[in-house]
C-alpha cells in the first residue's frame, strides 16, 4: 500500500462504527447521507463488504415516503451534535424509520455510489444481492424527490441549505436576509469545540437554520407547509439526482429491470437544468422558487452538472473552471465560490474553500470527458493536502492551508478513489481486506 492509502485506510478505519462511517469523530459523530455515499465510493477499495453496509445502512433508514434523512442518530443520543435526535423527536413523526433520524434530506448520490461498490468486487455484490437490496429503495428515494420535491420546471427543491450540503453558499443569503424570524432559543454550537468560528457559518445562519428545521419538522416534515420560506432549485443537487437515474439504469440493466425509464429520467432532469443556466453568468445557478430569482453567484455547484453526459453547455463550464473565477490547476482544487467575487471567504465554510468531494466530481467529470491531465492535477492536489494535513475538511485555496475539522472521512474516501483510479490506473482495483486489517488504528 501506498503512503497515502495506508493513512487513508487509518483515518477510515478510525471513523467506522460497526455499520457505518461517521463523517469525523468530534464535529460529526453520526451518520450522514451524502458523506456515505462519498465515504462508500473510497470505502470499496479497502472492504467492498464494508463499502456495501455503509449504503446497506443508509438506506434502511428510508421513511415511509420514501426520503433518506441528511442524518442518522443511531446512538439515539445527541452525543454533542446540534441539531440531533433530541432536536428532531423523529420518533413523534409519521412515517419516520425505528431509528431516529433528522427530517430534511440531501444530496442524491446514492445510486452513484451503489454503482461504483458494486462494480468494486460483483461477485461478491451478486453473492449478496446487493442491487437487488439497493434498487427498490433507490428507486423509492428518486420518486420522493420527483412527487415531494418536483416543480413546475421538473427539477427537485430543496428546502433548507443544509439539504444542498453547501450550508452557506451565497445562494442562500438574500432569502435568508428576507426571513426576519429566527430561532427563539438558545443557539448551540457544539461546533465550535472542534473547528474555529471563523471556519464555519455564523451565529445569524444557524439562528436561521435552526429556526427553518423547526418549522420544518413541526409541519411533519411533510412538506405541505404552503407558507415555507425556503424553497430552492440548486443545480449541485439536480446534477446529482441525473446522474444518480444514469447510475440506476445500469443498476436496472444488471438485474433485469427496466433500464430505460431511468435514461429518460436523467435526460429530462439534464434537460431542466437549462432553466438554472445563466446567460449572463455563463454558469449554472439556483433560483429561488418562492421569487423566481437566479442567483447571481458562480459556486462549485454550479459545475456539478459537468458530470451529465447531455449537457448543454459543457464547454462554457470548463472555461469558465480554467478562467479566472476558479483558476483550474493554479490554486488549490476547485475553490467553492468565484475567486473574484466579493463574497468570496477563503476560509469560510461553503463561501470559498475548496472542498474534497466537489474536486472528486470535477475531476471525474473531467476524466469521463477525456481531460485526464486536468483530473490527474486535482487528484494530486488532493492527495498532498490529505497526507499533509491529516485528513482536513476543506482548505483555503490559495494558501492549499488546511481549514474545518481533520481526519475527515470524504477527504480520505475521495483522495483513496481517485489515488487508485486516475493516478496510479495501473494499479490493483482493490487491497484486500487483510492488508486493511494489519493496519492499526491510533
Ligand atoms: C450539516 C457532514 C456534513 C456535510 C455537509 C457539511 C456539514 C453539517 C454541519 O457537514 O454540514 O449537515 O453541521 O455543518 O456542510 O456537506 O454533509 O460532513
Amino acid at each position: 500500500m501506498t503512503g497515502l492509502e495506508t493513512a487513508a485506510a487509518r483515518v477510515l478505519l478510525g471513523n467506522w462504527r460497526g455499520s457505518y462511517t461517521v463523517p469525523a469523530s468530534g464535529l460529526y459523530p453520526h451518520q450522514w447521507s451524502w458523506d456515505s455515499a462519498f465515504i462508500a465510493i473510497g470505502l470499496r477499495h479497502l472492504s467492498p463488504r464494508r463499502a456495501q453496509l455503509e449504503m446497506d445502512t443508509i438506506l434502511s433508514a428510508q421513511w415511509a415516503d420514501g426520503r433518506l434523512p441528511q442524518i442518522v442518530f443511531h446512538s439515539g443520543r445527541d452525543d454533542g451534535y446540534s441539531p440531533g435526535a433530541t432536536f428532531w423527536h423523529s420518533e413523534t413523526i409519521p412515517g419516520s424509520p425505528a431509528v431516529p433520524t433528522a427530517g430534511l434530506i440531501q444530496a442524491p448520490n446514492h445510486a452513484l455510489a451503489v454503482l461504483m461498490v458494486h462494480q468494486a468486487d460483483p461477485a461478491e455484490s451478486e453473492h449478496r444481492r446487493f442491487l437487488e437490496r439497493a434498487y427498490p429503495r433507490l428507486v423509492r428515494w428518486h420518486d420522493y424527490l420527483r412527487t415531494r420535491r418536483g416543480g413546475e420546471t421538473g427539477l427537485a427543491r430543496i428546502v433548507h441549505p443544509w439539504e444542498s450540503g453547501m450550508d452557506n453558499s451565497p445562494y442562500w443569503d438574500a432569502a435568508l436576509a428576507s426571513i426576519s424570524e429566527t430561532y427563539d432559543e438558545d443557539i448551540p454550537r457544539p461546533d465550535l469545540l472542534h473547528a474555529d468560528a471563523g471556519h464555519r457559518p455564523s451565529n445569524t445562519e444557524y439562528g436561521k437554520y435552526l429556526y427553518l428545521a423547526a418549522r420544518y419538522r413541526d409541519h411533519d416534515c411533510d412538506d405541505a407547509d404552503a407558507g415555507y420560506p425556503f424553497q430552492f432549485e440548486d443545480p449541485g443537487f439536480n446534477a446529482l439526482w441525473a446522474r444518480s437515474e444514469l447510475a440506476l439504469s445500469a443498476i436496472a440493466e444488471l438485474i433485469g429491470e427496466d433500464a430505460e425509464r431511468h435514461l429518460h429520467e436523467c435526460d429530462r432532469i439534464t434537460a431542466a437544468l437549462e432553466s438554472l443556466w445563466s446567460p449572463e453568468l455563463g454558469a449554472y445557478v439556483a433560483r429561488d422558487v418562492l421569487t423566481g430569482e437566479r442567483q447571481p453567484y458562480r459556486t462549485v455547484a454550479g459545475l456539478v452538472p459537468l458530470l451529465l453526459p447531455e449537457l448543454l453547455h459543457t464547454s462554457e463550464l470548463i472555461a469558465e473552471l480554467r478562467g479566472p473565477h476558479f483558476r483550474l490547476g493554479e490554486v488549490a482544487m476547485v475553490p467553492s465560490h468565484d475567486l473574484t467575487a466579493p463574497t468570496f471567504d477563503p476560509d469560510r465554510y461553503w463561501r470559498g474553500p475548496s472542498w474534497f468531494n466537489t474536486a472528486w466530481l470535477v475531476a471525474e467529470a473531467l476524466y469521463e470527458r477525456g481531460h485526464d491531465d486536468e483530473a490527474r492535477v486535482l487528484s494530486r492536489d488532493m492527495d498532498e493536502a490529505a497526507l499533509e494535513h491529516d485528513f482536513p475538511e476543506y482548505l483555503d485555496p490559495y494558501s492549499a492551508e488546511p481549514r474545518g475539522t481533520t481526519r475527515f472521512s470524504w477527504t480520505a474516501a475521495l483522495a483513496l478513489d481517485l489515488g487508485k483510479r486516475i493516478n496510479a490506473p495501473s494499479s490493483p482495483h482493490r487491497t484486500p481486506m487483510s492488508a486493511v486489517d494489519s493496519i492499526t488504528t491510533p
